[in-house]
């Protein structure tokens, strides 16, 4: 396997320091191109004051590191314990960060109750405990991580065995759909592992499982790669390419578990080229790093992160913030324009904005610039239905495709859509009339 070495590594990236003007903290820095860098926190040493520190100064995402895992949250069926989650969640939002949520659906991490079922107990189970939890964390969720590392290692590209999956291959859609209608307002991600090479048969399996996903409107928002990395597991020299494919399934991709052993300028460039890899992907909205000083980490010995045992910043840590800071970063979007015009001359551009979000439906808003006089073209996709506009006169060519024109209340205008599980965005189009 090649490992991913940069062209274009030299001295300005691996400089001790931050040029001037430029951001000064990793937050700071991934902020400017719209997303977020987080860390992976762990309850027990929220009273190490270095370790506070770092963690208020650097990161604007946090992700509890075993205290939202089905052990920690049901210790005992129908019993949950948020005590330790909630001291992460508690601590993270009171200095305005966001959480990811880790992890509701998980072959390993289970309580020892649910360790012995099987079957339709087990599967009832298993969407009790995504209810129960998404229920308790709704509305604090940035994103969650629904179903963790349900594929096999090695060339199958299949599912992994486990209690979870010998319930019946549905159980991971069946998870989905139940954290959707918990929390409607989380993004709903699959995290895995050793799923960052494009050409391995498991990455190829969890793109067909979102592709499947996406066409039969099965509601997944992101996809999660944790991104364990060491001298046996490199990062891959084809990282942006399978960032970039998941992300043309009309996915966010995350990079969750980043961690990277190794030491020095070697360790350095790979995080610079996992950092070049999520910032040339529009849809990669952050980075999450898998615990804060070397000495945090479940791989310590490995020193794979981006803070020395005492709290210094590393070489690696530079590498990263010098290109967050580069300005090179594709913007995440919320938004979507297209623009076209008249063999005449004349031309309009119209913008699609998300909006509010609900259980079974969610709004949309398009403005139009270049004229007043539009017809713009917004197509659904199936079981989607648009049920109710504004600021518009609408008719219907077909039950997919609304014609809207204005109606006297000026060039902004919006629709609410019944989304029966298709989350996905409407295309848009339009025409100078
Ligand atoms: O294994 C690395 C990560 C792989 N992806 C999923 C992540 O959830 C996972 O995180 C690790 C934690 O970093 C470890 O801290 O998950 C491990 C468990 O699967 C965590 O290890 C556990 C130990 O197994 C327990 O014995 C220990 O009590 O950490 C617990 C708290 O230190």
């Amino acid at each position: 396997m090649s490992t991913l070495v940069a062209a274009t590594v030299g001295a300005a990236v691996l400089a001790a320091s931050p040029a001037s003007g430029a951001a000064s903290t990793l937050a700071a820095a991934a902020q400017q191109s719209g997303r977020y860098f987080g860390t992976a926190v762990a309850a027990n040493k929220l009273g190490d004051s270095t370790y506070v520190g770092i963690l208020n100064r650097e990161f604007d995402m946090v992700t509890a590191e075993n205290e939202m895992k089905m052990d920690a949250t049901e210790p005992n069926q129908n019993q949950f314990s948020y005590g330790n989650a909630d001291r992460i969640v508690n601590q993270a939002r009171g200095q305005g960060k966001r959480i990811r949520g880790h992890a509701l659906a998980w072959h390993s991490q289970q309580p020892g109750w649910m360790q012995n079922m099987s079957g339709t107990a087990l599967r009832n189970a298993m969407l009790n405990h995504v209810t129960q939890v998404a229920t308790y964390y709704r509305g604090k969720i940035y994103a969650w991580d629904v179903v963790n590392e349900a594929f096999a290692d090695g060339n199958s590209g299949g599912r992994r065995d486990s209690n979870l999956q010998r319930t019946g291959n549905d159980w991971i859609e069946a998870a989905f759909r139940a954290a959707r209608a918990a929390d409607p307002g989380a993004k709903l991600c699959y995290n895995d592992y050793n799923t960052d090479n494009w050409s391995h048969a498991k990455t190829q399996g969890v793109y067909r499982m979102v592709q499947d996903f996406k066409s039969r409107g099965v509601p997944i928002d992101c996809v999660g790669f944790q991104a364990h990395f060491n001298s046996g597991n490199p990062v891959p020299s084809n990282y942006h390419t399978t960032l970039q494919n998941f992300a043309a399934l009309g996915v966010d991709v995350q990079i969750t578990e980043l961690d990277i052993e190794g030491s020095g300028n070697t360790q350095a460039q790979q995080y610079q080229g996992v950092t070049q890899a999520c910032l040339s992907v529009p849809r990669c909205t952050g980075i999450t790093v898998w615990g804060i000083r070397d000495t945090d980490s479940w791989r310590a010995s490995g020193t794979p992160l981006l803070f020395d045992g005492s709290g210094n910043k590393k070489a690696a840590y530079n590498s990263v913030l010098n290109v967050l800071n580069s300005g090179t970063g594709t913007t995440p979007p919320t938004t979507t324009t297209t623009t076209s015009s008249n063999p005449g001359g004349g031309g309009c551009t119209a913008t699609y904005s998300e909006g509010e979000k609900w259980n079974d439906r969610f709004n949309g808003n398009v403005t139009v610039t270049g004229t007043d006089n539009w017809v713009v073209t917004v197509t659904v996709s199936s079981p989607q239905r648009i049920i109710a506009t504004w600021n518009t006169s609408a008719t219907w060519s077909s039950a997919n495709v609304m014609t809207a024109r204005p109606n006297g209340s000026g060039n902004t205008f919006g629709f609410t859509i019944q989304h029966g599980g298709n989350w996905n965005w409407p295309s848009i189009s339009c025409q100078a009339a």
